[in-house]
């Protein structure tokens, strides 16, 4: 079953349409695949996105970092942490540089797209489920790709 943080931080309700923005050093070919998970996740709620060249003022930033980046919460190079974002209202959305990514699914490599709509699910305000299949549940294994279950879609309803 879906979960969310404690005291479920949301968007406000005014805001269902959020903008995002690429930090400078994004790989060129994770946009396709970040902006197919929006896609996705607009097509499954209430909610609208569209991408801004405004960095500084785009409600989801959406960035590759190396190690230590500033927010407290280091990568570690190869292996362990993947990627990680904050719940609403932050925004954050990193990519660890030093993990193997590809845009279709290849073997020893993380989808791209996959870890977006898991980590657009954690800026929106899901936490972890139960329901294996949900995107939010939390297993996540190199050449693996998945897409939104309906545990993923009862939760966002349930937030909003
Ligand atoms: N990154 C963790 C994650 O996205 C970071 C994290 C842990 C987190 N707890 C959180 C982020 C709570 C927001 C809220 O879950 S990860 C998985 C999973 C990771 C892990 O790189 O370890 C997936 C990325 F769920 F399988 F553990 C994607 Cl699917
Ligand atoms: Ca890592
Ligand atoms: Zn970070
Ligand atoms: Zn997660």
């Amino acid at each position: 079953h879906f979960s969310f943080f404690p005291g479920n931080p949301r968007w406000p309700a005014s805001k269902s349409h959020l903008t995002y923005a690429f930090g400078r050093r994004t790989r060129a070919d994770a946009i396709t695949p970040v902006e197919r998970a929006f896609r996705t996740w607009a097509a499954n709620t209430h909610f609208t996105f569209s991408r801004t060249q405004d960095y500084r003022n785009a409600d989801i930033k959406v960035s590759f970092h190396r190690g230590d980046h500033g927010d407290g919460n280091p990568f570690d190079g190869p292996g362990g942490t993947l990627a990680h974002a904050f719940a609403p209202t932050d925004g954050r959305f990193h990519y660890d540089a030093d993990e193997p990514w590809s845009v279709g699914v290849v073997q020893g490599a993380y989808h791209l797209e996959t870890l977006a709509l898991h980590e657009i699910g954690h800026l929106l305000g899901l936490d972890h489920s139960s329901v294996e299949g949900a995107i939010m549940f939390p297993t996540f294994a190199p050449g693996e790709a998945k897409g939104l279950h309906g545990d993923d879609i009862q939760g966002i309803r349930a937030l909003y």
